[in-house]
Formats: structure tokens, C-alpha cells, sequence
């Protein structure tokens, strides 16, 4: 009995230890070396500043570091200077950040010369699309960590420190701000228990620097104020908001401000009573701006009666260009119709010239397998922030449109929409961790390259330096040749993969309703809205595939700034990435590789399933440097991934030779489902 009770007592801590590693995320506990920490101040801030180091220093044993608050105009915002013994800057939140990067420069091995870093965007926040009961809108990491489905509003200890290692994992890759609910927004949480609930969140976040924002419903005054109109040009709506950011701000002094969704996807907005955008966002802006709060109004709005999804924003957006308040800032998803695996960047950056402007990412998987598939997403978003709007000329990136460097915006900012929920890993997969890092990252630095976050998040999460003891002298070289590469490898070709089984060559839209997870081309029951169903994407028939965004079609190419345009319209110069995307061709369409169009298909899919098997091997082979916890985990969610991934194939290769008439070119793997049983069950999941 004692010895049963003693086994099960240490599989327990061992599991414990175990999960604490998944929980640790990219903050692993390191060994640290003793440190002398030399600080004039003192705050909450600080005494992090200060404990952190402490708790981390990997430098000289016995080294005296100095910490500076010191006045320096080459120091932007909360930006720092950094030497092997001091960190200087402008705020409290620069000596954090500063001390962050002196660890992570430490731990990963980079050097540290005296250097000043600045970030890129003022505002840098994630987006919790979390629901007042818990759950979380394409959110597949467990419940909300903010909010509870039983409405008690205790904030109990677990609570507390839960927001706090939160809000430690986001300061110390620069995060600032955290928008708590849903854009689909529930008037419930401008009420006095929510309130009060992120009243308590904003305590614990403070010291690390976070500020909280909420997502407001257009329609709060009738719904909640019981006033007959939410219209945003009548005084009584005005004061209604007045008084509610009055409210919200002698709960929260330091609160961000609103985030909005109106006007779309059903949302109520300034639109049901004949008014703009302008109109909405700048009320609202008007409430917010007494206390230094900014409204993020979205740009994200289509509806059925438009040709192209693909143009509307812009459509919408550009005459608004200059009618919006210096406290708006329009929150545009980088492609133009949504989180597609790969879309051209959006044309409204670079389209707006007298409006702030920022870019929102998808942190959480919607499109891209969920927390079921090893999808790295820093790529595709270095692929957006690098793209060239040519908006001034050559050089006019995505980044440069939105950061300031090409006009002045009164603020700059930058979203992600979080893939964080109580899960003991916090993601869901223990991949998906580096995708939060990744955002808060290029968050900071807009120019950093996905091989050094890659680099750095795997360094950080996996290097268990106490194992060098136990294992051979030189354990940190063969760590870096047989985990630290091809684990990086597999990291920055993980979505192209992705891309290749699921949406290659610009098809995009193609997935299964409703969950968003497997293939679902086909889905296209009858009264549903054209542009919610994939055909409308693909426009597969027997003339060919694509949807035609051309001059002589949607004309969605014209806005781009050229050459672009003419480069996007043209087929010969069209990026083959974005073929689909642009034009409808036939399935005999001679590609670059001479292969047909058809053909070219076919072998992208094949490719992007080898490419998951191959990275089941990978992993298989690196299993003596991980944890057997995470190992496990991730070696079933890569099982999963490649029936996921071979699915994805067979579905869309044996729907389109529905159209395309052609063979499978013979040196593939042939189809193991039935397109019929691949639809009848997909049909069976939703109902
Ligand atoms: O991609 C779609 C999602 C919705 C989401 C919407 C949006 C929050 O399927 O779940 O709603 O985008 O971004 O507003």
C-alpha cells in the first residue's frame, strides 16, 4: 500500500514537472548566475526589472548590472539601450523590456553590443476573441482565462496568477495592451460586474506594462441604456457613451480603449442609421479621447450584394480617407478577404494616406488546422509586413505603410488575434507557442526574419541546459545539429506546406463550413449567401478554375498601386502563388514548369502531404532531446495533421477532376477516400 501510495505520489509530481514545462512556455526556469542589480528607483516595474534578472542572469557570476532612467531622444516610446551590464531608457517599461532582451540575448547565445532597439508600433496588442461565458470564438486551447461560464465574477488565486504569467509572457516579448472579449461583443461587459472583473485584470497586468481595451457592441446605448437608438449623431447616444467612458476610466485609469467590429457579419454599426464609419468610430473616439483612449475601428466588412468580397473594404474605407479623428486608428486584416493560409497582402494598406492604419494577424489557427497542425505563421506574416504596396515608390512595405516611416500617423499599433486559453500549454500545441512569440516579436521589430524567431523561440523553449551536465561535453553542438536544425526546418516549411495541402496556387475559401478545419470545396447548399460558400472562391468548372480579379473581371487588381496592378493582371507576371487568386484559367494552362495547370495542382497537394510525413520523421528522430510529455503530444498531433493533410488532398484533387477531366499524373499516390464519403461525412459533422 505505502509503496503504491508512494508510485503514485511521484507520477504525479513527475507528470506536474512535466506539464509545468508546457506551461513555461519560452520562459523556461534556467539556472541563473549570481547578479548584482544596480537600480536608483524603485516601483512595481522595476523590482520585476530587478527580479527577473536576478531569477535569470546567465552572464558572469557576480556581475553588477545597472539599470537607468535617463532622458534620450534616440530612445523611442518605450524602447531601451542595452550593454552587457546596463539597460537605459526613457520609461520603467523600457528598463522591462530591455531586460527581457539582455536575458533572451543571454540565453540564445546573441551578442550584446551597446545598441539601442526602438519598437516598431506604439501600440502592440493581442485580440481575445473570448465570449462573457467562457468559451472562445475559433479558439481551440480550452476556456477563456478571463472569463468564467458559471458568471461568478470571484476573482479567485488561480485567477490572479494565471492573468500574472500572462501578462509576464507578453511583456518579455514586448506586448502591450490586451483587448479582452470578443469583436462579435456582448453589451454585458460594459456592466459593473464585468467591469469590475477588468478592473482586477488591469491590477495584476499593470506592472508588466499591459493595458486593457474591451470590444464594445455598436448597439450597447439601446441594448443596455434602454435609449430608442444607438445612432451616433444623436446627443443622447453621445452622453450615453460619455458617461460610460467616465465609468470605465474612474475604474481603470489607464485604460487602452474600444475595439470595434460594426457593420459586419450582422454586427450592428453606424451603418444602420445611415451613417459611416467615420461617424461611428469618431463618436466613439470623441468619448475616449479625455483620457488618452484610442478607438481600433475594423475594416473588416463585405456583403452579399458586392461581386468580389476581395474589394469591399477598400471600397468602403478610401472615401473615408482623412474623415476619421487622429485617436482612430482602422484595424485591417493583412489579405482582403480573411485568414486565409495565403492571400495578397490587403490593398487598403497603402490605399489609406491620412488615416492610422494597422495590421491585424491571426495568431489562432482558424484556417490553418487549428491547434491540431504544426503551422509556424511568422512567415506568412513576414511575407504580409515585407510585401511592397508601392504606396511612395518602391520600398513602401506593408511594414513601412503602417509602422510610420512613410507618413506620420498619430498612433501606430499592431493586432493578433490570441490563440491563449486554460489549457495547461496555453495553445493547445505546443507549437502554436511560438506563434504568440512570433507575434510579439514582430511586433516589436516589423524587420525581424522568421529564421532568428524560430531560432530564438526554440532555443528558449527546449534548450534544457541543466542536461548538458548528465550528457557528453559537447552536448550544446550536437543539440544544435540535431534538434535545434531540423526542428527550425520543419518550423519555416510548415506553412507552405500547409499551404500546398490545403489552399496552393492563390485557391483560397475552400474549406469546410463552420469549423474552418477540413476541405469542404463543395459546400454550397442552396439560399446560403454566395460569398460563405467556396464556389464562389474557386469558380471551378470545366473551362477552368479561379476567380477572375482581373481588368476584364472583378477588377480587384486596380487596387494596387503600380506596377503591381499591372503585374497582378497580367498572367505572364502574375506570381504563381496568387494565380487563382487573380485569374480564372483553363485546366490545361501551360505553368512556368511547363507542367499543365492541372497537373501542377495535383503535385502541390502530393507535396504538401510528404512534406507533414516528412516532418513526422523529424520529429521521431529528435525524440531523445524532448521531454516524453511534449514529444508525445506533438507526435499525435503530427499523426493527426497528415490524415488531416491527405484528406485536404483527396478531397480537393477528386473534386476538381470532377471539372478538370484530366488524370491524376500516375507518379502520385492515388486517393485513399471516396470524394462521396469525404462529403457525406463532413455533411454529418455539421448537422
Ligand atoms: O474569419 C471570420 C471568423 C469569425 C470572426 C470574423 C471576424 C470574430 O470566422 O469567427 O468573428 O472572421 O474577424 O470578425
Amino acid at each position: 500500500m505505502k509503496q503504491l501510495i508512494f508510485t503514485l505520489f511521484f507520477l504525479i509530481t513527475v507528470l506536474n514537472l512535466y506539464a509545468q514545462e508546457e506551461h513555461d512556455l519560452w520562459l523556461q526556469k534556467k539556472k541563473a548566475m549570481p547578479v548584482n542589480v544596480i537600480c536608483e528607483k524603485k516601483s512595481a516595474t522595476l523590482d520585476i526589472a530587478t527580479q527577473e534578472l536576478q531569477q535569470g542572469w546567465q552572464g558572469k557570476s557576480g556581475a553588477s548590472v545597472t539599470l537607468t532612467i535617463k532622458k534620450d531622444n534616440a530612445i523611442k516610446n518605450d524602447g531601451f539601450r542595452l550593454g552587457q551590464n546596463f539597460v537605459q531608457a526613457n520609461t520603467e517599461l523600457g528598463i522591462l523590456y530591455g531586460v527581457y532582451e539582455l536575458l533572451r540575448r543571454q540565453q540564445t547565445g546573441q551578442t550584446i553590443k551597446d545598441e539601442i532597439y526602438n519598437p516598431s508600433y506604439e501600440i502592440r496588442t493581442l485580440n481575445h476573441w473570448d465570449n462573457p461565458n467562457g468559451s472562445i470564438e475559433r479558439g481551440y486551447a480550452g476556456q477563456s482565462i478571463f472569463w468564467r461560464k458559471d458568471s461568478s465574477f470571484i476573482v479567485t488565486e488561480r485567477d490572479k496568477s494565471l492573468w500574472q504569467e500572462y501578462a509576464r509572457a507578453n511583456a518579455s516579448i514586448g506586448i502591450n495592451g490586451s483587448v479582452l472579449n470578443n469583436v462579435n461583443a456582448s453589451q454585458l461587459m460594459l456592466t459593473t460586474d464585468y467591469l469590475n472583473r477588468v478592473k482586477a485584470i488591469a491590477e495584476i497586468f499593470r506592472p508588466y506594462g499591459i493595458k486593457v481595451y474591451l470590444s464594445v457592441k455598436f448597439s450597447s446605448p439601446s441594448l443596455l441604456g434602454g435609449l430608442k437608438t444607438s445612432d451616433p449623431l444623436n446627443d443622447t447616444v453621445i452622453n450615453w457613451w460619455r458617461a460610460k467612458a467616465k465609468e470605465i476610466y474612474s475604474l481603470i485609469p489607464d485604460f487602452g480603449g474600444f475595439l470595434v467590429k460594426a457593420s459586419s457579419e450582422g454586427q450592428p454599426g453606424p451603418q444602420d442609421y445611415g451613417r459611416t464609419h467615420a461617424d461611428g468610430a469618431n463618436m466613439l473616439a470623441d468619448a475616449v479621447k479625455p483620457y488618452g483612449g484610442i478607438v481600433m475601428w475594423r475594416a473588416f466588412v463585405y456583403s452579399p450584394n458586392d461581386k468580389d468580397r476581395a474589394k469591399q473594404a477598400y471600397n468602403e474605407f478610401v472615401p473615408l480617407d482623412g474623415k476619421f479623428h487622429d485617436n482612430v486608428i482602422i484595424q485591417i486584416k493583412n489579405g482582403p478577404v480573411d485568414f486565409q493560409p495565403r492571400e495578397p497582402f490587403s490593398p487598403l494598406f497603402g490605399a489609406l494616406k491620412k488615416t492610422s492604419a494597422m495590421p491585424e494577424l491571426q495568431i489562432t489557427q482558424e484556417y490553418l488546422g487549428h491547434s491540431i497542425h504544426l503551422v509556424f505563421l511568422s512567415t506568412m506574416w513576414e511575407e504580409c509586413l515585407q510585401s511592397d504596396t508601392y504606396q511612395q515608390g518602391p520600398g513602401s512595405t506593408v511594414a513601412r505603410v503602417t509602422d510610420g516611416s512613410i507618413y506620420p500617423q498619430t498612433h501606430t499599433a499592431i493586432a493578433g488575434v490570441a490563440n491563449i486559453g486554460l489549457d495547461t500549454n496555453w495553445c493547445g500545441h505546443d507549437f502554436a507557442q511560438a506563434n504568440w512569440y512570433a507575434f510579439g516579436r514582430l511586433a516589436w521589430n516589423n524587420k525581424l526574419k522568421s529564421t532568428q524567431i524560430a531560432d530564438e523561440w526554440i532555443r528558449l523553449t527546449f534548450y534544457d541546459a541543466a542536461s548538458q551536465k548528465n550528457k557528453t561535453a559537447n552536448y550544446s553542438s550536437e543539440w544544435n545539429e540535431s534538434f535545434l536544425k531540423p526542428v527550425k526546418q520543419m518550423m519555416l516549411d510548415s506553412r507552405e506546406a500547409a499551404v500546398n495541402y490545403m489552399t496552393p496556387l492563390g485557391l483560397h475559401h475552400i474549406m469546410s463550413a463552420n469549423e474552418h478545419y477540413g476541405p469542404g470545396a463543395w459546400w454550397a447548399p442552396p439560399r446560403t449567401r454566395a460569398d460563405w460558400t467556396p464556389p464562389y472562391y474557386h469558380q471551378a468548372a470545366t473551362n477552368g478554375v479561379g476567380f477572375d480579379r482581373t481588368k476584364t473581371g472583378s477588377d480587384a487588381v486596380s487596387q494596387y498601386h503600380e506596377p503591381l496592378a499591372s503585374k497582378f493582371n497580367n498572367v505572364n507576371t502574375c506570381p504563381e502563388i496568387y494565380l487563382l487568386w487573380f485569374h480564372h484559367l483553363p485546366w490545361d494552362y501551360k505553368m512556368k514548369s511547363g507542367k499543365t495547370l492541372w497537373d501542377e495542382l495535383c503535385y502541390h497537394y502530393d507535396k504538401g502531404v510528404k512534406q507533414v510525413r516528412q516532418f513526422q520523421k523529424v520529429w521521431d528522430k529528435v525524440q531523445p532531446y524532448v521531454d516524453s510529455s511534449r514529444f508525445n503530444a506533438v507526435q499525435r498531433k503530427l499523426r493527426s495533421q497528415a490524415v488531416n493533410a491527405i484528406l485536404w488532398k483527396d478531397a480537393c484533387l477528386l473534386y476538381f477532376q470532377q471539372f478538370s477531366r484530366m488524370p491524376i499524373p500516375y507518379d502520385i499516390e492515388r486517393p485513399v477516400n471516396n470524394l462521396n464519403d469525404i462529403i457525406a461525412n463532413d455533411t454529418r459533422r455539421r448537422n
